[in-house]
């Protein structure tokens, strides 16, 4: 793997890689309506690699009609079958987690290893929720004697996802197990940079079992494909997760139609670091927290907003850290991959070249980059911009790079001030020895999720979801199953 002309050939022959062609409609690949394609970039390389069906609203319309059949027959599944279905979905992804962990690197650009953790984590996810199905219990309402009252969980029916290029197999999964747990059928749309495996999830669900019609998948642009599906009317839930802007546009569509909607926006969440915390910890945490996958994480940790005691020796230590950092084609295990496209490495650069212009003092980085052996792909250096005021645009705007905006608070309440001080609620992480001021800070930071001592701590048992204009609605977790449910209220006379 060391040269990159063998990565093709590595993924052809090694691992007999082979990509989706069309939708997933109705149990099987169907060539798109318009007879067009588009091609997908390895950002690693900065280069198209495979063809995708470029979708289009008669598509649309037609996955929606079979999931709306198939719905008929699927919330009349047991549960336990659905449950059974979905834990055979969990072992077809183990076995299959090589191939999909190398189409999700190259479609994504994330480092290898952390395509088999997300690999991994969807296989846990659909495991996770196999096991919910039959334990959707209603209550008791307590009526007078002549009375009986009770409620019942119902699906949602059928539901639309709008699945954004960062996490693709995790957020395709994080939806449709869920969903599918409770008695929906799937219509899901993968972003345009990153179609494969959405795709490849639906195959192996209908090779565990899934009717045919109950999860389809149709690829293409968001305009195209996301817009006319949010707006079908035969569509009863969305979940979208992306940015602020298409989520405003996605919630107008479902506000004609009055449709449901789990909304999974953006952040800028803080982590918040006291003097007295595990010091070594606490810094491997925050490189952590921004530099996992380039900073493209919803929930990535973007600003160090830290007590002044501690800060000078922190932010060095964390900027030598940066400067460790190795980059290259994520099929290379490098410490950090590249950004997903020219798109967001130009939006990236843009933002530090502005900061430069304002006078802002880098610890490390700064600009875009390339990968040292090839000199090809989008990649943008491990950055750490000091600190900045709370009106700068490093503080307030979501860059989704690898870029860590440090705050320095002048003691514990200025430290909870500038952490609530953007207009997102995402999650925030709180580092220090202290029990009570970490639980306090647990309790007034406004976010969905706050991690203690360890950054991104808990899996798929932990609900998640936003605050402010990161969104609403819960996704994971029992919350998350609940997301796809409506509440049936019954009422009896037996006297
Ligand atoms: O997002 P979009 P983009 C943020 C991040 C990033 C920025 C732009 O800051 O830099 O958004 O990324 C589909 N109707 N996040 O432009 O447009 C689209 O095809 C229905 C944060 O990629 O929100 C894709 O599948 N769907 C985020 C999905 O929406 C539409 C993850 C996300 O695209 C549509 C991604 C429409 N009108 C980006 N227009 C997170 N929260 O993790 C587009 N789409």
């Amino acid at each position: 793997l060391t040269k990159p002309d063998s990565l093709l050939a590595y993924i052809n022959d090694a691992t007999g890689l082979r990509l989706p062609d069309g939708h997933f409609i109705d149990g099987g690949f169907r060539a798109p309506r318009s007879g067009r394609s588009m091609q997908s970039e390895d950002p690693g390389r900065g280069e198209a690699f495979a063809d995708f069906a470029r979708g289009n609203a008669d598509d649309v319309a037609e996955a929606v009609e079979n999931s709306r059949k198939a719905f008929a027959l699927w919330r009349r599944t047991p549960p336990a079958e659905r449950g059974r279905i979905l834990a055979r979905t969990a072992e077809l992804i183990r076995r299959n987690s090589e191939r999909l962990a190398i189409t999700e690197c190259l479609d994504s650009g994330k480092p290898i290893s952390e395509a088999r953790g997300d690999v991994s984590g969807a296989a846990r996810t659909f495991e996770y929720y196999a096991g919910a199905c039959d334990k959707l219990e209603g209550s008791t309402f307590p009526l007078p004697s002549d009375y009986v009252g009770y409620s019942q969980f119902e699906p949602v029916g059928v539901t639309a996802h709008i699945i954004p290029w960062n996490f693709p197999i995790s957020t395709a999964a994080r939806g449709m197990a869920p969903a599918l747990a409770a008695g929906c059928t799937v219509v899901a749309k993968p972003a345009e940079q990153t179609p494969f495996t959405a795709l490849l999830l639906a195959e192996l669900l209908f090779e565990a079992g899934l009717p045919a019609g109950v999860c389809n998948v149709v690829t293409g642009t968001g305009i195209e494909v996301g817009a006319p599906l949010v707006s079908n009317t035969g569509i009863d839930h969305v979940t979208f997760t992306g940015s602020v802007t298409t989520g405003a546009s996605v919630m107008r569509a479902c506000a004609e139609n009055v449709t449901r909607s789990v909304m999974e926006l953006g952040g800028k969440s803080p982590v918040v670091v006291l003097d007295d915390c595990d010091f070594d910890g606490t810094v491997t945490n925050v490189a952590g927290a921004i530099f996992e996958h380039a900073g493209q994480i919803c929930s990535a940790g973007s600003r160090l907003v830290i007590e002044a005691g501690i800060h000078d020796r922190f932010v060095e230590a964390l900027g030598r850290k940066a400067k460790a950092i190795s980059l290259g084609h994520g099929l290379r295990s490098p410490d950090m991959g590249p950004v997903n496209s020219a798109m967001q490495q130009e939006k990236i650069a843009g933002f530090l070249d502005r900061a430069r212009e304002r006078g802002a003092e880098f610890i490390s980085g700064g600009k875009a980059s390339s990968d040292p052996e090839t000199g090809k792909g989008y990649f943008i250096e491990p950055t750490i911009v000091a600190n900045r005021p709370a009106e700068d645009e490093l503080v307030q705007e979501e860059i989704f790079g690898p870029v860590l905006t440090v705050q320095k608070a002048d003691n514990y309440e200025h430290a909870l001030q500038l952490a609530n001080c953007t207009r997102f609620g995402l999650v925030a992480g709180v580092f220090t020895g202290n029990f009570t001021r970490a639980h306090q800070l647990a309790r007034d930071i406004d976010a969905g999720q706050v991690y203690i001592n360890e950054y991104f701590a808990g899996g798929i048992e932990v609900p998640f979801g936003g605050n402010k204009q990161s969104g609403f609605g819960r996704e994971k977790g029992l919350e998350g199953l609940k997301s796809y449910c409506k509440v049936k209220s019954i009422a009896a006379r037996i006297g």
